[in-house]
């Protein structure tokens, strides 16, 4: 299996946790987005929306991380939802895709990997508040529980984390969320587990 990533992508980081922590083989093919290769004709005919991730696994390509969390939970059977909890973890999935990690993602590159020059405080500020927002959301939900959905990981989980491991500040005060670290470190326990940076090529960035 061909994972297409690079270090600073939380959306490539769902999967490759995943594939990682459940000691599925994998091969890591390097993205250079920031060279602008999502944007490559070449690319696109590969992924015709021009995102990181893509998963290729013999003659199946797929994108968009929660449908490739969805099929290697299938094809391996790891970390798969308790009877009845299916719907549950999507919910969760489409939440992260929308109000997570789109807001973190976003808001870290703004804040981090933009060229001062362009930066904006004013639309990094709106951003902020739309990132404290999801985490006193994802906060709440986790009070009182080890996990997102059930007893055990599940896709929710591999999703709504990958952006809040990165070091970069992108408006988390991480003393207001305590569930969310008391998570993040049963999370850290899963067997092997590596920070992104340790698991993906590509940081740290270039000087440019
Ligand atoms: N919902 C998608 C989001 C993927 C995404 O936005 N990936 C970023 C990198 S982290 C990307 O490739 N962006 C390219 C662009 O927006 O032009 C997923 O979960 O896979």
């Amino acid at each position: 299996m061909k994972l297409y990533c690079f270090a600073q992508s939380g959306n490539a980081y769902k999967v490759a946790n995943y594939l990682n922590v459940t000691g599925t083989p994998w091969e890591e093919v390097f993205v250079d987005f920031f060279k602008g290769e999502t944007r490559s004709p070449a690319y696109r005919a590969m992924n015709e929306m021009g995102e990181v991730p893509v998963l290729v696994d013999g003659d199946v390509t797929l994108s968009q991380s929660g449908v490739i969390l969805d099929y290697l939970i299938e094809k391996t059977g790891k970390y798969a939802p308790a009877e009845g909890d299916a719907r549950e973890v999507l919910r969760w999935v489409l939440w992260d895709n929308h109000k997570g990690s789109s807001q973190f993602g976003m808001t870290r590159f703004l804040a981090n990997f933009l060229p001062e020059k362009h930066r904006n405080a004013d639309v990094i500020a709106f951003l902020q508040g739309r990132c404290q927002a999801a985490l006193a959301t994802l906060d709440a939900h986790l009070e009182g529980r080890d996990w997102m959905v059930g007893e055990a990981p599940t896709a929710a989980d591999f999703s709504c984390c990958s952006y809040l491991f990165y070091d970069e500040p992108f408006g988390m005060d991480r003393s207001q969320y305590p569930h969310i670290e008391r998570w993040l470190e049963n999370i850290r326990q899963l067997p092997n587990w590596k920070h992104p940076y340790d698991l993906m090529q590509g940081h740290p960035l270039p000087q440019s």
